[in-house]
Protein backbone atom coordinates (compact mmCIF):
# COMPACT_ATOMS: atom_id res chain seq x y z
CA UNK A 1 0.00 0.00 0.00
CA UNK A 2 2.70 2.68 1.02
CA UNK A 3 6.41 2.58 -0.05
CA UNK A 4 7.80 5.77 1.67
CA UNK A 5 6.98 8.38 4.35
CA UNK A 6 8.49 11.82 4.08
CA UNK A 7 8.83 13.80 7.73
CA UNK A 8 8.69 17.70 7.39
CA UNK A 9 11.21 18.20 10.57
CA UNK A 10 10.52 21.34 12.16
CA UNK A 11 7.42 20.54 14.46
CA UNK A 12 7.24 16.97 13.03
CA UNK A 13 10.81 15.76 14.24
CA UNK A 14 12.08 18.52 16.26
CA UNK A 15 10.71 21.65 18.14
CA UNK A 16 12.88 24.29 16.30
CA UNK A 17 9.83 26.67 15.96
CA UNK A 18 11.06 27.71 19.56
CA UNK A 19 14.88 28.57 18.59
CA UNK A 20 13.89 30.62 15.49
CA UNK A 21 11.56 32.37 17.49
CA UNK A 22 14.54 34.12 19.84
CA UNK A 23 16.64 34.70 16.94
CA UNK A 24 13.64 36.65 14.92
CA UNK A 25 12.45 38.45 18.36
CA UNK A 26 15.95 39.48 19.06
CA UNK A 27 16.03 40.82 15.25
CA UNK A 28 12.96 42.58 15.29
CA UNK A 29 13.81 44.31 18.80
CA UNK A 30 17.18 45.22 17.46
CA UNK A 31 14.79 47.14 14.54
CA UNK A 32 13.21 48.64 17.68
CA UNK A 33 9.48 46.68 17.49
CA UNK A 34 7.96 43.61 18.96
CA UNK A 35 7.53 39.69 17.58
CA UNK A 36 4.91 37.74 19.14
CA UNK A 37 4.33 33.69 19.78
CA UNK A 38 1.24 33.94 17.39
CA UNK A 39 3.03 35.80 14.73
CA UNK A 40 5.87 32.99 15.12
CA UNK A 41 3.05 30.45 14.51
CA UNK A 42 2.92 32.13 11.25
CA UNK A 43 6.23 31.18 9.95
CA UNK A 44 5.60 27.75 10.56
CA UNK A 45 6.65 25.85 7.20
CA UNK A 46 7.92 29.46 5.68
CA UNK A 47 10.97 30.51 4.06
CA UNK A 48 13.88 32.07 6.04
CA UNK A 49 13.32 35.10 3.08
CA UNK A 50 9.65 35.23 3.20
CA UNK A 51 9.71 35.24 6.97
CA UNK A 52 12.30 37.97 6.85
CA UNK A 53 9.40 39.43 4.75
CA UNK A 54 6.50 38.97 6.94
CA UNK A 55 8.01 40.32 9.97
CA UNK A 56 9.46 43.61 8.64
CA UNK A 57 5.72 43.68 6.93
CA UNK A 58 4.29 44.00 10.59
CA UNK A 59 6.98 45.84 11.86
CA UNK A 60 6.23 48.48 9.34
CA UNK A 61 9.51 48.53 8.25
CA UNK A 62 10.73 48.69 4.51
CA UNK A 63 14.11 47.50 3.63
CA UNK A 64 16.48 47.00 0.43
CA UNK A 65 17.09 43.22 -0.56
CA UNK A 66 20.85 44.14 0.24
CA UNK A 67 19.50 44.91 3.61
CA UNK A 68 17.25 41.97 3.88
CA UNK A 69 19.77 39.69 3.12
CA UNK A 70 21.84 40.74 5.89
CA UNK A 71 19.19 41.08 8.21
CA UNK A 72 18.43 37.44 7.14
CA UNK A 73 21.88 36.10 7.96
CA UNK A 74 22.45 37.76 11.19
CA UNK A 75 18.82 35.83 12.45
CA UNK A 76 20.48 32.58 11.08
CA UNK A 77 24.31 33.39 12.76
CA UNK A 78 21.74 33.30 16.22
CA UNK A 79 19.55 29.93 15.32
CA UNK A 80 22.76 28.76 14.02
CA UNK A 81 24.69 29.16 17.21
CA UNK A 82 21.04 27.70 19.14
CA UNK A 83 20.75 24.64 17.05
CA UNK A 84 24.69 23.61 17.38
CA UNK A 85 23.51 23.07 21.07
CA UNK A 86 20.63 20.52 20.32
CA UNK A 87 20.46 16.98 21.68
CA UNK A 88 18.71 13.39 21.27
CA UNK A 89 16.76 14.78 23.81
CA UNK A 90 14.73 17.27 21.82
CA UNK A 91 13.47 14.77 19.15
CA UNK A 92 9.82 14.57 19.75
CA UNK A 93 7.92 11.63 21.21
CA UNK A 94 7.68 8.90 19.19
CA UNK A 95 9.70 9.91 16.57
CA UNK A 96 12.93 7.77 16.58
CA UNK A 97 10.93 4.70 17.31
CA UNK A 98 8.28 5.21 14.45
CA UNK A 99 11.27 5.76 11.87
CA UNK A 100 13.29 2.53 13.26
CA UNK A 101 9.91 0.53 12.85
CA UNK A 102 9.79 2.03 9.03
CA UNK A 103 12.96 1.34 8.42
CA UNK A 104 12.74 -2.45 9.89
CA UNK A 105 9.42 -2.94 7.81
CA UNK A 106 11.48 -1.88 4.54
CA UNK A 107 9.49 1.22 4.02
CA UNK A 108 11.85 3.84 2.26
CA UNK A 109 12.11 7.61 4.52
CA UNK A 110 13.45 10.94 3.41
CA UNK A 111 13.26 14.32 4.55
CA UNK A 112 11.05 17.06 3.09
CA UNK A 113 11.79 19.98 4.99
CA UNK A 114 12.00 24.41 4.18
CA UNK A 115 14.91 24.65 6.05
CA UNK A 116 18.42 24.99 5.15
CA UNK A 117 19.27 24.18 7.81
CA UNK A 118 18.26 20.31 8.07
CA UNK A 119 21.25 18.89 7.93
CA UNK A 120 22.99 19.86 11.37
CA UNK A 121 19.77 19.44 13.18
CA UNK A 122 19.52 15.47 12.33
CA UNK A 123 23.42 15.37 12.84
CA UNK A 124 22.75 16.84 16.23
CA UNK A 125 20.26 14.98 17.28
CA UNK A 126 21.36 11.40 16.03
CA UNK A 127 18.87 10.86 13.48
CA UNK A 128 20.74 11.15 10.31
CA UNK A 129 21.06 7.84 9.49
CA UNK A 130 17.82 6.77 9.57
CA UNK A 131 16.70 9.08 6.59
CA UNK A 132 17.61 7.24 2.66
CA UNK A 133 17.31 10.97 1.57
CA UNK A 134 17.32 14.50 2.39
CA UNK A 135 15.57 17.57 0.11
CA UNK A 136 15.65 20.98 1.74
CA UNK A 137 15.54 24.50 1.61
CA UNK A 138 18.57 24.06 -0.18
CA UNK A 139 17.52 22.11 -3.15
CA UNK A 140 14.06 23.51 -3.25
CA UNK A 141 13.12 26.41 -5.09
CA UNK A 142 9.39 27.03 -4.56
CA UNK A 143 8.10 26.69 -0.95
CA UNK A 144 5.05 24.99 0.14
CA UNK A 145 2.07 24.68 -0.38
CA UNK A 146 3.85 23.93 -4.21
CA UNK A 147 4.36 20.36 -4.04
CA UNK A 148 8.25 20.55 -5.05
CA UNK A 149 9.57 19.69 -1.64
CA UNK A 150 7.67 16.28 -2.14
CA UNK A 151 7.71 15.10 -5.40
CA UNK A 152 11.58 15.56 -5.28
CA UNK A 153 11.94 13.50 -2.12
CA UNK A 154 9.72 10.61 -4.18
CA UNK A 155 11.49 10.96 -7.02
CA UNK A 156 15.06 10.67 -5.35
CA UNK A 157 13.61 7.43 -3.76
CA UNK A 158 12.10 6.47 -7.03
CA UNK A 159 8.95 5.62 -5.38
CA UNK A 160 5.25 6.92 -7.38
CA UNK A 161 3.95 9.59 -4.73
CA UNK A 162 0.43 7.37 -4.73
CA UNK A 163 2.85 5.62 -2.45
CA UNK A 164 4.06 8.39 -0.09
CA UNK A 165 2.85 9.39 3.10
CA UNK A 166 3.20 12.97 4.32
CA UNK A 167 3.92 14.05 8.04
CA UNK A 168 3.00 17.78 8.45
CA UNK A 169 2.47 20.44 11.50
CA UNK A 170 2.04 23.06 9.37
CA UNK A 171 -1.38 23.67 6.77
CA UNK A 172 0.88 25.17 3.88
CA UNK A 173 2.41 21.25 4.01
CA UNK A 174 -0.72 19.26 4.28
CA UNK A 175 -1.31 21.15 1.02
CA UNK A 176 1.82 20.36 -0.87
CA UNK A 177 1.29 16.78 0.33
CA UNK A 178 -1.91 16.53 -1.36
CA UNK A 179 -1.10 19.13 -4.59
CA UNK A 180 1.94 16.31 -4.91
CA UNK A 181 -1.20 13.22 -4.53
CA UNK A 182 0.27 11.99 -1.60
CA UNK A 183 -1.52 10.80 1.88
CA UNK A 184 -1.24 12.97 4.75
CA UNK A 185 -0.66 12.82 8.38
CA UNK A 186 -1.04 16.15 10.41
CA UNK A 187 0.71 16.83 13.49
CA UNK A 188 -1.31 19.36 15.72
CA UNK A 189 -4.23 20.54 16.03
CA UNK A 190 -8.13 19.08 13.88
CA UNK A 191 -9.52 22.61 13.82
CA UNK A 192 -6.39 23.53 11.53
CA UNK A 193 -4.60 20.43 9.78
CA UNK A 194 -8.48 18.72 9.37
CA UNK A 195 -7.97 18.62 5.36
CA UNK A 196 -5.23 15.93 6.15
CA UNK A 197 -6.14 12.04 5.87
CA UNK A 198 -5.33 11.67 9.65
CA UNK A 199 -4.44 14.44 12.12
CA UNK A 200 -2.48 13.31 15.91
CA UNK A 201 -1.07 15.22 18.45
CA UNK A 202 2.23 13.03 18.68
CA UNK A 203 4.03 10.34 16.33
CA UNK A 204 3.22 8.20 19.36
CA UNK A 205 0.13 7.59 17.68
CA UNK A 206 1.33 6.11 14.78
CA UNK A 207 2.21 2.46 13.69
CA UNK A 208 2.63 0.91 10.68
CA UNK A 209 -1.22 -0.25 11.55
CA UNK A 210 -3.06 3.15 11.26
CA UNK A 211 -0.42 4.09 8.22
CA UNK A 212 -1.95 1.10 6.67
CA UNK A 213 -5.00 1.71 6.92
CA UNK A 214 -5.25 5.58 5.65
CA UNK A 215 -5.19 3.00 2.59
CA UNK A 216 -8.79 1.22 3.32
CA UNK A 217 -10.65 4.56 3.38
P1 LIG B 1 15.97 27.96 7.86
P2 LIG B 1 10.14 22.94 8.17
C1 LIG B 1 10.85 25.52 8.37
O1 LIG B 1 11.07 24.16 8.69
C2 LIG B 1 10.41 26.27 9.61
O2 LIG B 1 9.14 25.80 10.04
C3 LIG B 1 10.30 27.74 9.30
O3 LIG B 1 9.91 28.45 10.44
C4 LIG B 1 11.68 28.23 8.80
O4 LIG B 1 11.63 29.61 8.46
C5 LIG B 1 12.08 27.41 7.58
O5 LIG B 1 12.12 26.03 7.94
C6 LIG B 1 13.45 27.81 7.04
O6 LIG B 1 14.43 27.48 7.98
O7 LIG B 1 16.04 29.40 8.22
O8 LIG B 1 16.68 27.05 8.81
O9 LIG B 1 16.39 27.72 6.43
O10 LIG B 1 8.90 22.98 9.01
O11 LIG B 1 9.89 23.10 6.69
O12 LIG B 1 11.02 21.76 8.48
MG1 LIG C 1 7.05 22.14 9.95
Amino acid sequence: VFEACIFDLDGVIVDTAVYHFKAWKRLANELGFNFTEAQNEKLKGISRVKSLELILEWGGIEKTAEEQQVLATRKNDWYVEMINHMTPEEILPGTKELLESLRAAGIRTALGSASKNATVILEKVGILPLFEVLVDGNTVTASKPDPEVFLKGAEALQISPEKCIVFEDAIAGVQAAQAANMKVVGLGEQDVLGAADLVVSSLEQINMQTLTNLYSK
